[in-house]
């Protein structure tokens, strides 16, 4: 009977034994199977992009030259089928490149390829700026294999801006005395650029002054009928001048000339071509010059 309970007792430990030993080594065991068939885990990378151009503020129908350089960061894996998706917007017109034929021009694909870590590409793009509006040009980096992490710099911009800053002003050269006389307003118009200003035009319309055209200086670029002075081109820091001069009325009093620049291809930085007076602040594009014609002065000509 004593070796009956002895021998239960033992069958006992060694049931107790063994389930403890599966127990623990159950997990191992999944592990175990784990390990036989590993998810494959993506290597991480890091690309960088960054962009900049070497004229922000090009003339209209200037080439320009934009740099775009991908980055893998120091610590990535090796990164490998990067992609720039790098398409000019509207207004950039591609020439060049010196991607070698790793970047198409139709769809704006930049094809880099394999880039260690820490190592970077670069691509230049040499585009015209065909028209007068901003521009934005943005790209971004494509890794389309290992798993990118940081993506917050994975994109960039580079901003383009075509402007001319039109000043205007309006002097009178000689000034009426006496109901009759002539007067002689020079108008003056410069480009403070950056950019080159193309298709000025400036509206002086004596009809509106109770003055009579005499004459001008311009050589058939002023319009008398119209009011219209054509300037054309006028480079950064350029200026053109116009005299005309008109007869005062014999009636006599005081008369106002106002001539403002009326159109200009390229935007203005301040200034609005056309847009009339602007009350209570005058913007540079526009003048005003106040002659006086006295009445006679049947003293004056007494003395004289
Ligand atoms: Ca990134
Ligand atoms: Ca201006
Ligand atoms: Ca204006």
């Amino acid at each position: 009977m004593q070796n009956s309970i002895r021998f239960s007792r033992v069958l006992f430990f060694i049931t107790l034994l063994i389930s403890l030993l599966a127990f623990v080594s159950a997990p191992a065991m999944l592990g175990d199977s784990a390990s036989a068939a590993p998810l494959k885990q993506a290597p991480d990378v890091d690309l960088s992009l960054t962009m900049s151009v070497n004229d922000a503020t090009p003339n209209k129908d200037q080439d320009i030259v934009f740099t775009i350089t991908v980055s893998n960061s120091a610590g990535s894996a090796v990164a490998t089928n990067v992609t720039v998706n790098a398409a000019l917007p509207a207004g950039l017109a591609w020439q060049t490149d010196d991607g070698g034929g790793a970047y198409n021009n139709g769809t704006g694909v930049w094809t880099v390829g394999v880039l260690a870590n820490n190592s970077n590409a670069v691509l230049h793009v040499t585009a015209k700026n065909t028209t007068t509006s901003p521009k934005t040009y943005s790209a971004a980096a494509v890794s389309n294999v290992e798993a990118v992490v940081n993506s917050g710099n994975d994109n960039a911009s580079v901003g383009i801006t075509t402007i001319a800053d039109l000043n205007l002003t309006i002097t009178p050269i000689s000034s009426a005395r006496f109901p009759g006389d002539n007067v002689v307003f020079t108008i003056k118009v410069t480009n403070g650029g950056p950019n080159v200003a193309t298709g000025v035009t400036v509206m002086d319309d004596l009809s509106l002054t109770g003055l009579t055209y005499v004459t001008d200086d311009g050589g058939g670029t002023y319009n008398d009928g119209t009011g219209i002075w054509i300037i054309g081109s006028l480079a950064n820091g350029d200026s053109a001048s116009l005299k005309i001069t008109a007869q005062t009325p014999l009636t006599g009093g005081v008369y106002t000339n106002s001539a403002e620049v009326w159109t200009s291809a390229e935007p203005d930085n301040d200034s609005t071509p056309g847009n009339g007076p602007t009350p209570p602040t005058q913007e540079d594009d526009y003048d005003t010059s106040v002659i006086t014609a006295e009445k006679a002065d049947l003293n004056y000509y007494q003395y004289c």
